[in-house]
């Protein structure tokens, strides 16, 4: 069983879609991030860093105690791990995927929440920053591209945590102003991944 520390964002939906994938028996325990209960103690026990998403895995496979673990891409290779489904054991392919998913967590995610901050919800309009992280923006959905033109999902053929950790982001693109229609390898990509039902699922 995990217990999954959640909020409707694009970190939080990460990992739901990742369950919902596998069909790993879950809890949600809400977490309102804007009303602050990402700075309770009993939760920063869990998530040090005051973020969703974190999960407790109350049955690890080494029937030790229950493990809790935070960041979005370090949950994901836990559960992969723990599943063995949805990271290549392909050392060739398990790297391909691996540095997607650290390019989502170190870029396209960071930069996209910057992004959404300075154009909604900044209370100060601050032209230098909101054009700074769409200029940054748009190179993301420039390499994503240019890697979807190569395979059909990221880094591999196979469909991997790297796309799980890369949809949600993109799922938002008309937030970040993004028309996908000037990114066809990713247009692609992105309408395949909406109609898994696991994403249907998740995101209903
Ligand atoms: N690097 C973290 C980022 C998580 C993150 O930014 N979570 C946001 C919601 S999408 C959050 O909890 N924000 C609350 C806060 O910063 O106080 C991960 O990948 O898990």
């Amino acid at each position: 069983m995990i217990d999954l520390y959640y909020a409707a964002t694009p970190n939080g939906y990460k990992i739901k879609l990742f369950l919902e994938e596998t069909g790993l028996e879950y809890t949600i325990h809400p977490i309102n991030i804007s009303q602050g209960d990402q700075f309770a103690p009993d939760f920063l026990a869990i998530s040090p860093n005051n973020k969703i998403p974190a999960i407790i895995d109350t049955q690890p496979t080494d029937g030790g105690q229950p493990i809790s673990i935070f960041e979005s891409g370090e949950i994901l290779i836990y559960l992969a791990d723990k599943t063995g489904q949805l990271l290549s054991r392909d050392i060739r392919t398990r790297v391909a995927q691996l540095q997607w998913l650290f390019w989502q967590v170190g870029g396209f995610g960071p930069m996209l929440g910057q992004n959404h901050h300075f154009t909604q919800y900044a209370s100060e309009k601050v032209p230098y920053a909101i054009q700074r992280y769409q200029t940054e923006t748009e190179r993301l959905y420039r390499v994503l591209n240019s890697q979807l033109e190569k395979t059909a999902y990221l880094g591999s053929d196979e469909f991997s945590i790297a796309d799980i950790a890369t949809f949600p982001w993109a799922k938002f693109h008309e937030h970040h102003h993004i028309d996908l229609n000037d990114y066809p390898a990713v247009k692609r990509w992105f309408e395949v991944i909406e109609q898994r039902p696991a994403t249907q699922r998740t995101f209903a």
